[in-house]
């Protein structure tokens, strides 16, 4: 039995978690949000009205059965992914942001509270406002016991990315938005009970993905939150890293960079849709997280570790660069999907990936297995590119995630998605409660069957 129990007594049937007032945080984001309104409602507007039939892409039918891959069905003023350079979060690059972004005291590295200022408000923070947003988190961040019993009610071996989409399904109690649209709430007003739904579930994850680790991998030992760290670092704390400074930072790290990735991959996208049917968003980020569950989306990141892990015991003592040619074109060769490589936007080495290669260049430069991840890099491009199937020979930002981890102790690489799920609920919520602000609509495209298709061509001819 695990030992944690959380501090909140309350009845099931009385959500209790809604602060009456926002606090001053989401006050300022709120009026932040609100002063742009007008503008933003008014260029939407305009560009339906007087553009509505401007077309924008053709869809063919090879899309049509592959994924709709590159058919722009979204529009996401949160970030853009180029792709050729990479992805800019409300316009700025992941160098530029852990240049510019305010720093937690004491540390080159930012506070994730100004990355979601930004993401929400599209202007950088000063000091006082990443200052505040934490503090808000800090103020919203008790998880009620129930969703813990949810995650302890599971057996030993479900997977960490199942407990943490369960856990933020079980919150979907505490909504302010199903409850006040259930009071008929105006339309106009649905994003500030999404935002409040947003900074309620963002303040928690941290507890509720430290209980998981927790519960799976330390015999339930529960640390307690750390309320003089940052929202970032205290999550490190709760996973017993309290005395790292170096995991500290390099948790920053993580939850800034893998926070948004435009609005239409498989997690961004399937929230989207789920959000778009007016369902809130512990219902949408649930769906965005059983989507980056997926092992070509973000499980890829557990995959990469365990290949790396693979090829290490092939060469204990790092093969040399022939050696681990011959290996990775006997591995090509033979079919094999190497985790971490390509990208279906990305033309080019993901930024995310470069941060960290960074990073641990750095730190640990002479661990083992970042240098075989670093000899794959040097190596496993060319030979994509040679063997010239894949579009993108580049490493993607998972590539190298898990060697980092792996060299602080976080050995478990099941859990390596449930940290790129907590830093991806920041975007996926900023997006929500943007889409609501713009009243977006239900999303409902068109299928069609194969045979209309059939009909379709031949009347082409071709
Ligand atoms: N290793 C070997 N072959 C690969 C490959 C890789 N890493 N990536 C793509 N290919 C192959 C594909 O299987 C495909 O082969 P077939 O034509 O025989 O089916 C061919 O190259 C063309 O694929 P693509 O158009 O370049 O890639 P997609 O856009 O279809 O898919 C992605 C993109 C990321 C799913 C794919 O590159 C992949 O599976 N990579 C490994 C998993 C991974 O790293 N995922 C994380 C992505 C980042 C994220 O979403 O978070």
């Amino acid at each position: 039995m695990v030992a944690y129990t959380g501090s909140e007594k309350e009845k099931i049937g009385q959500p209790s978690l809604v602060l009456s007032t926002p606090g001053p945080a989401v006050r300022m984001i709120q009026e932040k949000i609100a002063a742009q309104l007008p503008s933003w409602r008014s260029r939407v507007g305009r560009l339906t009205r007087e553009h509505g039939n401007y077309k924008i892409c053709d869809v063919t039918v090879e899309q049509i059965y592959g994924g709709i891959r590159g058919v722009q069905i979204q529009v996401s003023d949160i970030s853009y992914v180029d792709p050729s350079q990479g992805i800019r979060l409300r316009g700025y690059t992941i160098p530029e942001l852990m240049t510019l972004l305010p720093k937690a005291p004491g540390t080159e590295y930012p506070l994730v509270g100004g990355l979601y200022y930004l993401l929400l408000v599209d202007e950088l923070p000063s000091d006082e406002q990443a200052c505040m947003v934490e503090e808000e988190w800090r103020a919203r961040s008790t998880v009620p016991d129930y969703v813990y019993q949810v995650i302890q009610a599971m057996p030993e071996d479900t997977h960490p990315m199942t407990l943490l989409s369960q856990a933020i399904l079980a919150l979907q109690r505490e909504s302010v938005f199903s409850r006040e649209y259930a009071r008929g709430i105006k339309k106009a007003d649905y994003w500030e009970a999404y935002l409040e739904d947003s900074f309620n579930l963002t303040a928690k994850l941290p507890a509720i993905a430290a209980f998981i680790y927790n519960l799976k991998y330390r015999q339930g030992d529960a640390i307690p939150p750390d309320p003089a760290q940052d929202w970032a670092a205290n999550f490190a704390a709760m996973i017993g890293y309290g005395d790292n400074q170096e995991y500290q930072d390099f948790s920053r790290l993580v939850m800034v960079i893998h926070s948004d990735h435009e609005g239409a991959n498989v997690s961004a996208h399937a929230s989207h849709l789920v959000a778009s049917a007016l369902s809130d968003v512990y219902y949408a980020c649930s769906a965005g997280m059983d989507g980056l569950a997926g092992p070509l989306h973000g499980l890829a990141n557990q995959e990469c570790l365990r290949w790396l892990l693979d090829v290490k015991a092939i060469f204990p003592d790092l093969p040399n660069p022939e050696a681990l040619e011959t290996f990775l074109w006997e591995q090509i060769n033979a079919g094999a999907i190497i985790p971490g490589y390509g990208h279906a936007v990305l033309r080019t080495t993901d930024p995310r990936f470069t941060v960290q290669y960074e990073f641990a260049k750095k730190y640990m430069p002479d661990d083992k297995i970042f240098r075989l991840a670093s000899q794959v890099y040097d190596v496993l491009p060319g030979i994509l590119t040679r063997q010239g199937k894949v579009k993108n020979p580049w490493p993607n930002v998972d590539a190298i995630n898990g060697a980092l981890q792996y060299h602080y102790g976080v050995t478990q690489f099941d859990f390596y998605t449930v940290l790129f799920g907590v830093s991806r609920i920041l975007g996926l919520t900023a997006h929500a409660v943007w889409s609501r602000a713009l009243g977006k609509p239900i999303e409902r495209p068109k299928s069609l069957t194969t045979r209309l298709l059939e009909e379709m061509v031949s009347k082409t001819g071709r």
